[in-house]
Formats: C-alpha cells, structure tokens, sequence
C-alpha cells in the first residue's frame, strides 16, 4: 500500500510538470532566445543549456528527495519508518554535498569565462566588422553609423554574416539593449559607453527591445533589426544619404524629449555627435584615446590618465 501511495504521488507530480510544459505554448518560434540566428547566440545558448544541465544535477536529486523523505517519514497512523536519532556526522556524505556544487561551480565557471572572453572579440574574423553606436533615449533608440554617415531611430539595419560592434550609452535614463536571437543584453548609461559584438548568419528580421523600465513608454522601446547580404546593405544607406533630411543639434533635442517615437532615417549627423554626447556626461574612460586624435573636443580627468590599459573600453576603433 505505501509503495503505491508514492507511485501515485510522482504521477501526480510528472502529470502536473507536463501540463504545465505544454500549457506554457512551448514552440520554437515564440521562445526566440532558444533560437540564436547568429554566432554570439549560439554560444550563449550553449552557456544557458549547460548551466541549466549542471543545475538539474543539483535541484532535480534534491527535489526528489524531498519528496521521498516527506512521504516516507510522514508522522501518520501504521507509520513503520525507521526512527534512528542516534546520527553522527558522514564523512561519505559530507564529500558528496560540497563536492559536487565545487565541481559544478568550478565547470560552470571555466565555460563561462571562456564563453565570456569570446564575446569580447569580433564573432569572425574574415569579414571587416562594422560599428553602429547606439543611444537609449527616453524612450526611443538612436543608431548613428560612424562609417556610413546616416543616423536612424527605432530601426536598424545590418549586413548579414557580418560582426556588428555596437557601441552603446543612454542620455536619459539607464536602458539594456536586447536583440534576444543575436545575443544576449548589454546595457547602456550615460556617460560610459559599453560594447557589444553580434552577428547575424541570416538575412531577416530580428526583434529588438530595452530590456530595463525606465518609465512608462519603456514598453513602446522597440526596433526591429535587419540584416540583409551586404550589397542590399550598401544599397539601403544610398537610399537613406538619398531621401532622408539630415539630423541637426536640434533634431536631436527633440528626439531626446520625452516621448515615442516612429521609425526616423537620417542622411547625417553632427560630427563626432556620439563621442560628444558621451562626454557631456562624463565620458570619463573615453580620453585617453581621444586625447591624442582632438584634445580641444574632450576636457580631461587628469586622475583618470595613468589608466591607459584600460583598452577595452576605448572607443578608437577606426
Ligand atoms: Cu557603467
């Protein structure tokens, strides 16, 4: 009778885990951070899939046991279990409990700096990687391509099979740029810029959004991403140099009010827009480098200068 009584309950239990999976709407197309469309994401699926791995050795065990022990030495009427107060410590036991969450640390741990170091270098080496800085305003995204000369807002085009470095700062509150089937977020602040190399494999369209609440149109705070094979690429920044007006300074004041925004195209930008806006709100890691290209431009932390080792988060990429 006690074997059946606990027969039941785990099928109770695997019942209740599958209705939950299947009411959860588990298909590829709606769990887009499962389905990477680019080499930063596969890696970091891989990262995700051993962590969770690594965990289910862990939580499933003790999960199980606990269930056991619940059941098995339940205080109930004709309860036979053994009852032996008399325990000492384990010597056996105490290696298995901290063994394996060490070990388990220790995999998860070597995988993930190795995974995290690879992040920080172009996902493929034979393409010339280009670089779109980003800019999270209240509550809209600013793309400025440096090498193209155009500017967009909300919308973002890339060549396919190509690294992207995108340079990211907010001017307005903090936000995390998020485009889930690329790669993981990073996020963006004022005055210090972060980077972040992605790569789509595939020409299409990818969602993109602020992973961060800053206020309430932080949910209206989305782009679609494009990346189409480089010569429509090149294409579509003729068109924008062609048929969209040019972003002035005030241009720019207006789209960093408060509010949404539509998809915007800009044939230009003012120079050095970026690096300024940056600055303006301290910007303290850029001067360094900048110093020798335009000191006029940059006022200087002079506290800050022995650190010039600090080149990864230099933003002299050209
Ligand atoms: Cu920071």
């Amino acid at each position: 009778m006690k074997k059946r009584g606990l027969l039941n309950g785990i099928k109770v239990a695997l019942l209740a885990a599958a209705t939950a999976l299947l009411l959860s709407g588990c298909d590829s197309s709606s769990m887009i951070v499962l389905d990477p469309k680019g080499p930063v994401g596969h890696t970091e699926l891989k990262l995700i899939i051993l962590s969770v791995v690594l965990c289910a050795i862990v939580v499933i065990p003790v999960l199980g046991i606990l269930v056991y022990i619940i059941l098995r030495y339940r205080d109930k009427p004709g309860n036979k279990a053994p009852y032996q107060p008399d325990w000492d410590d384990s010597k056996t036991l105490e290696v298995i409990w901290w063994g394996i969450p060490i070990v388990i640390i220790a995999i998860l741990g070597v995988f993930t700096v190795k995974g995290i170091h690879t992040l920080t270098k172009p996902p493929v080496q034979n393409a010339k990687p280009i670089t779109i800085q980003v800019t999270s305003l209240d509550w809209k995204w600013l793309f400025e391509y440096p090498e193209q000369g155009i500017a967009t807002v909300n919308h973002v085009e890339i060549p396919a099979g190509v690294p992207v470095q995108f340079e990211l700062m907010a001017d307005g509150p903090m936000n995390s740029f998020w485009v889930p089937q690329l790669g993981g977020q990073e996020y963006t602040m004022p005055g210090m810029a972060m980077r972040l190399w992605l790569q789509a494999d595939e020409p299409g369209t990818y969602f993109g959004s602020g992973a961060n609440f800053t206020g309430k149109g932080f949910a209206h705070m989305r782009f679609d991403v494009v990346a189409k094979p480089q010569a429509d690429f090149n294409k579509w920044v003729e068109k924008v140099k062609k048929t969209s007006p040019a972003m002035t300074t005030d241009t720019y004041a207006n789209l960093k009010k408060k509010g949404l925004s539509d998809v915007k195209y800009f044939s230009s930008y003012p120079k050095d827009h970026f690096k300024k806006v940056l600055n303006k709100n301290g910007g303290q890691y850029m001067k360094m480098n900048d110093k020798k290209k335009d000191d006029s431009q940059f006022h200087e932390m002079k506290d800050m200068e022995d650190m010039s080792d600090m080149s990864e988060m230099d933003m002299d990429h050209n």
